[in-house]
């Protein structure tokens, strides 16, 4: 019984998810399944070709639902979660009862954990403490800047290595221990501690190189990354150097696309306003409530700055 599991890559909460969902499939659904892994990223172009869903059962976790008839299970809690109306109405129409959307979770993990037990009768106590940092990370819940950027705990140690991996296998090896080991042993892996140690002095070079590009205006932090080859960084960082601020907007140019990033700070003492995700859809992007992204094709650098400065403009009212 092959279980095609299509994850939001590069996340901790992504592959937390695939873990978990993993799990899940194998101790109520297919005891005899076997699992195969397709890390997805939000791009300009199109999210999912046909050819993607290969399983007997196909599943997309932590990421934006397809209308594919294929697609066997469906598990997000992102606000932007339909590329388009028709695949909303096509999810409204669903009557398996297995694609499942909520957006009030702040992991997609903690959902799937939630309706396994409640609707499947599934437990898996000895994953509690991933389900407990996918909150934590993906919901943003850090007691202080310092815990998200000073990397101390293995949950964060991980989210270094799984957002700064180069392609996928890396992060399928993960998702594979995630199922069955804790996260201080994944992190002892001597694989994952060579990763580790150059990222993490990566990490420390990325808050210098931010330190000398951001400027703060009005309570909003911007800098452009370009000429840099930064596929990702803490979000964290702006928040750790600017603790004042409120929100983030910055531009970083990649191999594959031009992000712009837009992030609110947690730990302001002035509630955010603006939506953040709602704001990105008008570009054609999406996220949280408090943290979006836009993405477009790699060379349009222009463009990107014009939308960043058009964001930071309308976060400063
Ligand atoms: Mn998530």
């Amino acid at each position: 019984m092959l279980t095609r599991v299509l994850y939001h890559d590069h996340c901790f909460d992504g592959a937390a998810s695939a873990a978990y969902f993993s799990r899940f499939i194998a101790g109520a659904v297919h005891p005899d399944a076997e699992f195969r892994y397709t890390g997805m990223a939000h791009k300009a172009s199109q999210l999912f070709e046909p050819s993607l869903f290969d399983g007997d059962e196909n599943a997309i976790v932590d990421f934006k639902y397809s209308s594919d008839p294929k697609l066997t299970w469906w598990f997000d809690h992102h606000q932007s979660a339909f590329l388009n109306a028709a695949d909303q109405e096509h999810f409204r129409q669903d009557t398996s009862g297995r694609k499942l959307y909520d957006p009030s979770y702040k992991s997609c993990t903690a959902f799937i954990c939630r309706v396994g037990a409640d609707r499947f009768g599934f437990r898996a106590p000895d994953l509690d403490d991933l389900v407990h940092w996918s909150l934590i990370i993906d919901g943003a819940q850090y007691p202080d800047a310092r815990t998200a950027v000073e990397l101390g705990a293995p949950a964060m140690k991980l989210t270094l290595v799984i957002e700064a991996a180069k392609g996928s296998g890396i992060v399928q090896k993960i998702i594979g221990w995630m199922q069955h080991r804790q996260l201080a042993e994944i992190i002892g892996e001597p694989e994952i501690q060579s990763l580790y140690a150059p990222l993490y002095q990566r990490h420390v070079e990325l808050i210098d190189l931010i330190r000398g590009r951001a400027r703060q205006d009005d309570g909003v932090v911007f800098f452009d990354l370009t000429g840099h080859d930064v596929e990702g960084y803490n979000k964290f960082i702006p928040y750790y150097l600017f603790p004042a601020s409120t929100y983030t907007v910055s531009v970083s140019p990649s191999s594959f696309r031009t992000k712009i990033s837009v992030g609110s700070n947690p730990w302001t003492p002035v509630e955010p306003k603006h939506n953040l995700a709602s704001i990105c859809e008008r570009y054609g992007g999406g996220g949280h409530a408090r943290v979006g992204a836009i993405s477009l094709a790699p060379g349009e650098l222009d463009e990107a700055r014009k939308i960043a400065a058009e964001i930071v403009a309308e976060l400063k009212t």
